[in-house]
């Protein structure tokens, strides 16, 4: 289990939110995805170790961009 820490640029309103922790809840042994909207922080809990491709391919899919690799 570990946490992955990522900024994402361009979440404006829930729905922004809604649609980043969907995509990156998809993603193979994440069990949990806090958003923070104000500051474009999202943490992520997971089982398995995630690539910076599988992140970037997700966020990129909900429509954003991440400003820090993780
Ligand atoms: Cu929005």
């Amino acid at each position: 289990m570990s946490d992955i820490e990522i900024t994402v640029i361009g979440m404006t309103c829930q729905h922004c939110v809604n649609a980043v922790t969907e995509e990156v809840s998809a993603l193979d042994g994440v069990s949990a995805v806090e958003v923070d909207l104000d500051s474009g922080r999202v943490v992520i809990s997971s089982h398995s170790p995630l690539t910076e491709m599988q992140l970037q391919t997700a966020i990129a899919e909900a429509g954003y961009e991440i400003q820090s690799p993780a």
